[in-house]
């Protein structure tokens, strides 16, 4: 019976999902750029910690303040341009954060109602596949911001 103690020592390392597996993805580290004039893109920044014990996989973001928000990935090709395209869907793997950030991964918001402003804040819904949505709240920092604390 030498296998049983084996056998726990599996079950024990990985545990059942909880049923209140829902708040598992915290937000951090976020931020937002004041945006520059009227008709000019919004953007914000976090990094999003998986702390449960299974992927989760980031489908899209919402907010009140935009007509469309889309998940944006920039790359920079061999010559030094950048571009950006709407990044699909993204796994986060337990226990693990994924960073949006400048020249990065960022969340873009398109036809703001009105320009992000320095010092107000915006809620924004992340929106992950198994149906659950993440609320958070965004603080609008200076337009030439270049990190959550600057
Ligand atoms: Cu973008």
């Amino acid at each position: 019976m030498k296998h049983i103690p084996f056998a726990l020592a599996l079950f024990a390392a990985f545990p059942a999902p909880l049923a209140a597996d829902q708040q598992n993805i915290i937000a951090e580290q976020v931020w937002s750029r004041a945006s520059m004039g009227e008709n000019r893109p919004g953007v914000a920044y976090m990094e999003l910690h998986n702390t449960g014990s299974g992927t989760r996989t980031l489908t899209g973001v919402e907010t009140g303040r935009a007509a469309m928000a889309q998940i944006h990935q920039t790359s920079t090709s061999a010559s030094g341009v950048s571009q950006m395209a709407p990044a699909g869907d993204i796994d986060i793997l337990p226990g693990t954060r994924i960073a949006l950030e400048p020249g990065g991964l960022h969340i873009m918001l398109m036809q703001l109602d009105r320009p992000l402003a320095e010092g107000e804040y915006y809620h924004l819904t992340l929106i992950f596949k198994n149906g659950d949505n993440v609320e958070i709240r965004v603080p609008v920092l200076a337009a030439s911001a270049r990190g959550p604390g600057q």
